[in-house]
């Protein structure tokens, strides 16, 4: 039986239904394959390619040297992906000026080569006037120009945003393809200004059923390979050449087979709630091992444990940008403290994260850890490993060993979704209005978002919204106390006159009162909300690692829509959750 309804899949009357010996039925989940597979039948119509170069108009000039110079069509291609960025702090940094010259320069014919050699002598100032021309006029496109470009978008969308995979219609996540342009990366990456290349048809691998019909690729081109590989669900697969990884398109998150992965990392974290007991005796009991390796294995699984770091990049740092998970934190990245304030044993941690997005946090450990720590650090320089006996690998392999399915992200998804379910215990009043329930919520949230690390930069807009949210709070106020003396006013004259009339107006006026009462109270808990919310991203949380079957029960229970907790595409993502959680879900 059915129990999940999705925004984006219909049912086709499609006879290619898998025998029933081949599924298998668990969970909320319609069919899953017992030997592997993911699908039988896989249709769709492969991806849609960024549109060609269009060369810039005659009287759109490059300058060399302070003269005019006409570039042949792939030289000016990648000088446009550099005149679009020229207000960018990006064009002013060594290492992007540097990775983006060496590639143009390959872009050039030989003549350009010979004649261009010095970043510094080109002007592309013309160029960037232009294209800032152009955002300017799509900004001042007629309702009509702009409605035909929503319907080709729309026909797009029709044509190749939906597979058919077994007997659903789904939406497919990405089918677009990145148009060619310049890397950026985050934070001070190496690679940063790099030729993003055009992806081609020849790149792509396209992965469909035998009995399909095939993706046809665009007149005059080929395919790099079609394969019919159903122990995987990616519909298409190319090779980016900027850091060498595999990009693929994939369904929607909304789609059958993506809510189900979803749902099963949900589950194997519900597993490590049962045996993270064990697994914490565990590891206390290898901070006294005899061997070195056993011990540093038992303190970085105690940090991503109680910090929920993660546990750092398998595939060797080097080119990437220099950040650092648990097994590759340097001697640098800690400070030790026997005492600090009142507290004792205090480690102090300052690196750069996953997306170069900086941890600093200061924490008391255990004693066993503190000296442990001590050792780890004894002969060491600072840009010395910390764990020396220990890398992802074998971490990966030992927290194998401890649960199948055990990895650090495990334990983050555990302990946001364990903390979002306490916090939403302790913090919210069943008395409470609906807006403030909401800010129980988000306080809640926003617990997770803290232990994740997961910050931002405040919005340069803050102060301004903050501003404006405060002039409404005032106007709100000035109406309540104005609202009061007419209340006021209508008592004492309803006090004089005793008759029906006057009655009713003091009923009007404490209705009015009562009123903006609550528009008071539901902007005062916004701009809390905001205030709180400055410097804490809550988005990667909640899409990530909360069990959305929690904050589903928490709505149910205290009749919050669940619009007010998921937007949109939220809730197109988490519709198998919304769908099936029982009133009294427990994490
Ligand atoms: C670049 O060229 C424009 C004219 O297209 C000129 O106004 C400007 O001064 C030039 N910039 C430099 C740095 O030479
Ligand atoms: C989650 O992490 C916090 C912060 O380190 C820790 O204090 C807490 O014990 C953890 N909770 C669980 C249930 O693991
Ligand atoms: C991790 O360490 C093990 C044992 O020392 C070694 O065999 C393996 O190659 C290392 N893996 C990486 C990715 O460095
Ligand atoms: C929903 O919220 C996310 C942030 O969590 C945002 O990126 C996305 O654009 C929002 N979607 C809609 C339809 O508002
Ligand atoms: C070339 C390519 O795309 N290979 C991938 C095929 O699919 C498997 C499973 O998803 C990947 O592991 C390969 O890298």
């Amino acid at each position: 039986v059915s129990r999940r309804k999705t925004t984006a899949s219909t049912h086709l009357p499609i006879t290619r239904t898998p025998s029933e010996s081949t599924m298998m039925k668990s969970g909320w989940e319609e069919e899953r394959y017992t030997d592997g597979s993911k699908w039988r039948f896989l249709e769709h119509k492969g991806p849609v390619f960024a549109p060609p170069y269009e060369p810039l108009p005659g009287n759109v000039k490059f300058y060399y040297d302070g003269k005019p110079m006409k570039l042949s069509a792939l030289a000016e291609e990648v000088a446009t992906f550099f005149a679009k960025m020229l207000d960018h702090e990006y064009t002013t940094k060594d290492i992007f000026r540097k990775n983006f010259f060496k590639d143009w320069r390959k872009e050039m014919t030989s003549e350009e080569k010979s004649k261009i050699t010095d970043l510094n002598k080109c002007n592309f100032s013309e160029m960037n006037e232009y294209f800032k021309a152009q955002s300017e006029a799509r900004k001042q496109m007629s309702k009509e120009e702009k409605q035909k470009i929503k319907e080709e978008n729309e026909r797009l969308l029709q044509e190749y945003g939906f597979c058919i995979m077994d007997n659903h219609k789904e939406r497919i996540g990405n089918f677009r393809i990145e148009p060619p342009g310049l890397f950026r990366g985050r934070g001070d990456h190496p690679k940063m200004g790099m030729l993003k290349r055009r992806i081609r048809p020849e790149d792509i691998i396209i992965n469909c059923s035998k009995d399909s019909k095939h993706p046809k690729p665009p007149p005059g081109t080929k395919w790099k390979e079609v394969r019919h590989d159903n122990k995987v669900t990616w519909l298409a697969s190319w090779t980016e050449n900027i850091q060498g990884s595999i990009k693929y398109i994939m369904l929607n998150p909304s789609s059958r087979i993506k809510g189900e992965k979803d749902w099963q990392k949900y589950e194997t974290a519900r597993r490590l709630k049962k045996c993270v007991d064990r697994i914490r005796n565990q590891y206390r009991d290898d901070w006294k091992s005899k061997e070195m390796r056993i011990r540093q294995r038992a303190v970085a699984l105690y940090f991503i444990d109680k910090l929920a770091l993660r546990a750092g990049n398998e595939k060797e740092e080097g080119e990437t940008a220099d950040t650092v998970g648990c097994c590759s934190l340097r001697v640098e990245h800690i400070k030790l403290y026997p005492k600090m304030d009142d507290q004792e044993y205090v480690v102090e941690f300052d690196f750069l994260g996953k997306d170069s997005i900086r941890y600093y946090n200061k924490i008391p450990v255990e004693k066993r850890v503190f000296k442990n720590l001590q050792l780890f650090l004894e002969n060491k320089q600072p840009e010395d490993d910390l764990f020396d006996r220990l890398n992802t690998s074998i971490l990966n392999k030992h927290l194998q060993e401890l649960m199948d399915g055990l990895t650090a992200k495990v334990f983050r998804t555990y302990n946001a979704s364990i903390t979002l379910q306490q916090q939403l215990k302790e913090l919210t009043c069943p008395d409470d209005s609906i807006p403030a329930k909401i800010l129980s919520y988000n306080r809640a949230n926003r617990a997770v978002a803290i232990l994740c690390n997961h910050q931002r930069a405040p919005p340069k807009t803050f102060e301004k919204s903050m501003q404006n949210l405060q002039t409404k709070i005032d106007e709100k106020q000035n109406q309540l106390s104005a609202a009061r003396k007419q209340l006021k006013a209508a008592k004492a004259d309803h006090k004089a006159s005793h008759d029906e009339k006057s009655k009713k107006a003091v009923e009007v006026k404490r209705k009015a009162v009562q009123r903006i009462e609550e528009q008071l109270m539901k902007l005062q808990v916004q701009a809390t909300d905001r205030e709180e919310n400055k410097q804490i991203a809550l988005g990667t949380s909640k899409l990530n690692y909360l069990d959305p079957r929690i904050s589903v029960a928490w709505c149910k229970k205290y009749g919050i829509p669940i619009e007010k907790i998921y937007n949109k595409t939220q809730r197109e993502k988490f519709a198998w959750a919304i769908d099936m959680a029982e009133k009294d879900y427990e994490f």
